[in-house]
């Protein structure tokens, strides 16, 4: 591949550049052996990921997504050198039921920015595989346009089965997308649970899409879901639904009118596009940077990015706590027995959980 040729004859060029950000000299560059066969030279990834080779970034993203720790840990040390290069991209979440168009809008909007010169990359997520039906595949195949673009890296990440998994390695994805220079992340999530309060806690904005009949739609839709959303975009606003798509934008504008804002001094807007078409795709570009600006202009947007960050890390800290109190098999059978002694009632959930953490293989 092209990208391949380009990225190893950058190699030397760019030798170096690291160690002024974060102390790391080439000296002290680690150097990983994964079963004798397989070296990996970190510093090597470091640089073609910013040169921008595909390649090496889709590689440190299996990297940070992989199960075992040793993979983990090179991930983890490819991000810490790139973490310097990261942040400058606006991050989009795009939410909706399932059908509503969200590959197929971020096809279009997707392409619509390529074709404007920005890179685009598309992580997408899905929060439980079972209920979208390896949609992921599917998603693939509709985004086949888009995948062609130069500009643009398509990564649909498979669920790891816990929210937390999935919340940690997309924001990985994320950074490893920022520091390979895509200035727009477009992050594709099945609305249905707790994926939309995970999105909004990693993205900038936050696009809510919604099919035509707002009324119908809104009995099963949660107030809190659209309180979170920095815009309504109606989809499928093409045909005989496009006069019925300018209905329900009207219908949320007035609901919305009702509902506190998702960030100070904005009003969330309600549009309609149709995503098939390519209609008022600009529009709906044109709301995120004019959001932007607004909440550079007064910090939000930078103390959004900060408090989501320590969220994250305390987040990481209760995952880690978890993960490390259930990695001792000894807990684990001790907890089946507890489980038996509180649901024949011979122990109080209380007694149980303190004969749990006072035992002593809990450090
Ligand atoms: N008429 C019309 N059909 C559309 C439009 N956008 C999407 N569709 C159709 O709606 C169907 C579902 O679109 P997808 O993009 O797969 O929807 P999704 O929200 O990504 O679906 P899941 O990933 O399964 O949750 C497809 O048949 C699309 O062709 C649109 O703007 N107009
Ligand atoms: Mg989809």
């Amino acid at each position: 591949m092209a990208d391949e040729d380009k990225v190893t004859s950058s190699l030397h060029v760019k030798g170096g550049i690291i160690s002024q950000h974060d102390g790391m000299g080439k000296s002290s560059v680690k150097k990983f052996s994964k079963k004798k066969s397989l070296t990996i030279d970190i510093q090597s990834y470091n640089h073609e990921i910013q040169a921008g080779s595909r390649l090496h970034l889709a590689k440190a993203i299996t990297f940070i997504e992989s199960t075992s720790s040793e993979q983990q840990e090179i991930g983890q040390q490819i991000l810490k050198m790139l973490l310097p290069y990261t942040g400058n991209s606006i991050r989009i979440g795009i939410t909706g039921v399932p059908g509503v168009g969200k590959s197929t809008f971020i096809e279009a909007f997707g392409k619509m920015l390529c074709d404007l010169g920005h890179k685009v990359a598309v992580l997408a997520i899905d929060p439980s595989s079972s209920l979208t039906g390896g949609s992921i595949l599917g998603d693939k195949t509709r985004m086949e346009e888009l995948a062609k673009h130069p500009n643009a890296f398509i990564r649909p990440s498979p669920s790891a089965g816990t929210l937390g998994g999935v919340h940690k390695k997309s924001r990985e994805t994320m950074l490893l997308c920022e520091a390979a220079g895509y200035d727009i992340i477009l992050v594709e999530t099945v609305g249905v649970g707790q994926s939309e309060t995970i999105i909004r806690g990693m993205v900038d904005f936050f696009l809510l899409l919604a099919l035509t009949g707002a009324g119908d739609e809104l009995q099963g839709m949660k107030k809190g879901i659209m309180e979170l959303a920095d815009a309504i975009v109606v989809n499928k606003a093409d045909g005989h639904n496009e006069s019925l798509a300018k209905k329900t934008v009207a219908e949320y504008k007035q609901i919305l009118h009702f509902l506190a804002p998702s960030a100070p001094n904005w009003t969330t807007p309600a549009l309609a596009v149709s995503s098939l078409h390519k209609k008022g795709l600009d529009l709906v570009w044109e709301t995120i940077k004019s959001f932007e600006g607004k909440m550079t202009q007064q910090h939000f947007w930078q103390n959004r990015r900060k408090e989501q960050t320590v969220n994250w890390f305390n987040e990481m800290i209760v995952n880690r706590l978890y993960d490390d109190f259930f990695s001792s098999i000894q807990r684990k059978q001790r907890m089946k027995l507890l489980e038996q002694q509180v649901r024949e009632e011979k122990m109080t959930v209380s007694q149980a959980i303190e004969e749990l953490f006072s035992s002593n293989s809990y450090q």
